[in-house]
């Protein structure tokens, strides 16, 4: 049997996960790469998995699982904030967070900050399944590092959404103190933020310090799990922390969830509340650290 060209040529990219793990995926073809001050950008076609965004050699998105990311990483916040108008997004420079909020009737505006300018060339012109959100005319997208910009800004927003890479890098700041004190500041009364928080698997330490640090900024703090596809280890957690006492279970605004008419595709309401039911071996390691859910009664 005569092999196709695509059998006899086999380009691959792992992520080498902690140098314990790789995770491949068959290349079709190489849209994007380029080394910024911060970091190394690189979209692929993957067979199967759509087009691929990788920053330092770690996958962000597959066109095939985003929406997963993108779904949790919004609607679970936006629909327990009261009226969320305002939005800032830290990271995300793919745009998926951003077009997932704008999907929120409620939202006047929302504002992305990235540090990184390659990933949003890239993103711009190779994803536009995520990216196309960002010209949206309630959209600013700001060229800056977030870390700066919350210490910075005297602007105020209902929902803050921490869409970050791992805790390495450009991104390891987004996992201190000093970050989420100003989160805090920015946040309105009854605001609400929600952060990429890793995998319980591989990184039970770092959800446990990041809780700990939302722990002194926030009244309830919370941590739900959603299912990756392409993330080492498949199982990953966001954090969820408000200021004003707004519980993730309790105050679920269910009226506005089954009014809204949003097609998802992951997200829904018995999702959002399974999504907080932790495994026994995560529940174990952050005892203590979760705020009790409040009794709807
Ligand atoms: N190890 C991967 C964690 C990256 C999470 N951020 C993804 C960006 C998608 N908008």
């Amino acid at each position: 049997m005569t092999p196709t060209a695509k059998q006899r040529l086999r380009l691959w990219v792992h992520e080498n996960y902690k140098e314990i793990l790789q995770v491949g995926f068959r290349v079709e073809r190489t849209l994007f790469s380029g080394e910024s001050e911060f970091q190394r950008i690189d979209i692929v076609e993957a067979d199967g998995f759509g087009r691929m965004l990788f920053n330092d050699g770690a996958v962000m998105l597959s066109e095939r699982d985003e929406f997963v990311y993108h779904e949790m990483i919004s609607h679970v916040p936006l629909f327990v904030a009261p009226h969320p108008r305002r939005v800032l997004v830290i990271g995300g420079g793919d745009g998926g967070t951003v077009r997932e909020v704008l999907r929120h009737p409620s939202v006047e505006y929302c504002r992305l900050v990235e540090i990184d300018p390659l990933v949003l060339e890239g993103c711009r012109k190779h994803i536009p399944k995520t990216a196309a959100s960002l010209d949206d005319p309630r959209v600013e997208v700001r060229v800056e590092d977030g870390v700066k910009h919350v210490a910075e800004t005297s602007d105020r927003f209902d929902v803050v959404l921490v869409d970050s890479s791992d805790p390495i890098g450009p991104a390891a700041p987004l996992f201190g103190p000093a970050f989420y004190a100003d989160v805090r500041r920015v946040l309105a009364d009854d605001g609400i933020v929600v952060s990429q928080a890793e995998s319980a698997f591989y990184e039970i330490e770092t959800q446990r310090g990041l809780l700990a640090i939302l722990g002194r900024c926030f009244p309830r703090v919370h941590l739900y799990n959603y299912s990756n596809l392409t993330y080492p280890g498949g199982l990953w957690s966001f954090s969820f922390a408000s200021k004003g006492d707004r519980c993730p279970i309790a105050d679920l605004d269910t009226r506005r969830l089954a009014a809204c008419g949003i097609d998802f595709r992951y997200y829904g309401e018995r999702q959002h509340r399974a999504a907080f039911v932790l495994p026994a071996f995560q529940e174990r390691a952050l005892a203590g650290q979760l705020t009790p859910h409040k009794s709807r009664g």
